[in-house]
């Protein structure tokens, strides 16, 4: 077995503008396409590791390339040991805070850190970490839909062999968010696990009068209900509802878990590998949920979150949005209404002649 580490040669950050398969309308307008930046960082051994970050719209992408390679920089000649590179940019970015952009630069890196480490051991990350892949039970994840308009979309996910399926409110009334509920669940049937996003878009008192509303449909969990930070919101609304609660995608870091936890924010979690310290930060969240028995989901980042909900002990659901489809050599494929990790590492590797038509 080789003793040499890896060390950091150089970091590399691309911008593009990837194309998707639908457009994703939430409450606060559309998404049509997806603006992400493409992390590599070069090893002195050879290899290079790979991740990719969701920059949410074209405006945050260059600010984010250019800080992503400013660390890269700075940390040129270290061994890639990913706790200990956490440890030295949290130091570095103490003062700052890492909530907002540069939380998701540090987290990307940490994810190129930890998908180096798989490849020079050649084996996939979830294996690295102890476990094994297996296949990760997963929703297809809707913007927002009209019942009638969607219906054979809806009617492929379930071909696909998807058992949930995850569609937007908040974008209208209470009355148009029964409308569609009740819709959609006409169109599923009464087997599917039918989840409801609300994106942040209500007060609290809204929302319990709201998911009062919607309790005959069966919903399997409403996320986001309110604002990300109101977290004693969270554990009102969690206290009125019928239906579990389920939130995660913005809260920071391990801490910021542990605060939610604490104050009983939430039945279920879902950590953005960008937002929650990439694969390091999801591992400490991961002990987090065991210990308090809080099933774990995941959102977006489907490729990293198949290996990562397979060594978590409460892995509940993969969210399937799949935002970098159209960069990647090996785009993820749903077996069953599952998906199982692949590849060396996480399993990322561009497209190259895709990358350069999309490159921004
Ligand atoms: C979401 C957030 C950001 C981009 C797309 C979708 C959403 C989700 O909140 O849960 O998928
Ligand atoms: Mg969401």
């Amino acid at each position: 077995m080789s003793q040499t580490s890896l060390t950091i040669r150089s970091v590399r950050a691309r911008a593009v503008v990837a194309p998707i398969s639908r457009p994703v309308k939430n409450a606060f307008g559309v998404i049509e396409a997806a603006p992400l930046v493409l992390i590599d960082v070069v090893t002195d051994q050879g290899v290079t590791g790979h991740s990719y970050i969701f920059a949410y719209a074209p405006l945050t992408l260059k600010p984010l390339v250019l800080m992503i390679e400013e660390i890269g920089r700075d940390l040129a000649g270290k061994a890639i040991a990913p706790f200990d590179l956490m440890a030295a940019m949290d130091a570095r970015f103490r003062l700052l805070g890492w909530q907002g952009l540069v939380g998701m630069a540090v987290s990307g890196l940490d994810m190129a850190f930890w998908d180096a480490l798989g490849q020079a051991a050649g084996q996939p990350l979830a294996t690295l970490l102890g476990g094994s892949p297996r296949p990760i039970r997963a929703y297809d994840s809707y913007g927002v839909v009209d019942p009638k308009a969607d219906a054979g979309d809806l009617k492929r996910s379930l071909d696909q062999g998807f058992a949930g399926i995850k569609i937007k409110g908040g974008d209208g009334d209470a009355a148009n968010d029964e409308r569609v509920v009740k819709g959609v669940r006409k169109l599923i049937g009464p087997d599917i696990a039918l989840m409801i996003d609300f994106n942040q878009s209500l007060d609290p008192a809204e929302a319990i009068s709201r998911i009062e509303r919607l309790a005959p449909y069966d919903l399997h969990w409403v996320e986001e209900p309110v604002a990300q930070e109101n977290l004693l919101g969270h554990a009102r609304v969690r206290e009125m509802s019928p239906t579990p609660i389920q939130a995660g995608e913005n809260w920071w870091f391990p801490r910021g878990f542990a605060e939610a936890i604490a104050v009983g924010a939430s039945d279920f979690i879902m950590p953005d590998l960008m937002k929650c310290g990439g694969v390091t930060g999801w591992l400490r969240i991961a002990g987090q949920a065991e210990a308090a028995s809080i099933p774990m989901s995941s959102h977006l980042f489907a490729e990293a979150s198949a290996h990562m909900l397979a060594v978590t002990p409460t892995a509940h659901w993969l969210e399937v949005l799949d935002l970098a489809r159209a960069v990647l050599a090996e785009p993820i494929r749903i077996v069953d209404g599952a998906l199982t990790a692949r590849g060396l590492g996480l399993g990322l590797n561009w497209d190259e002649a895709a990358v350069k038509k999309y490159l921004v």
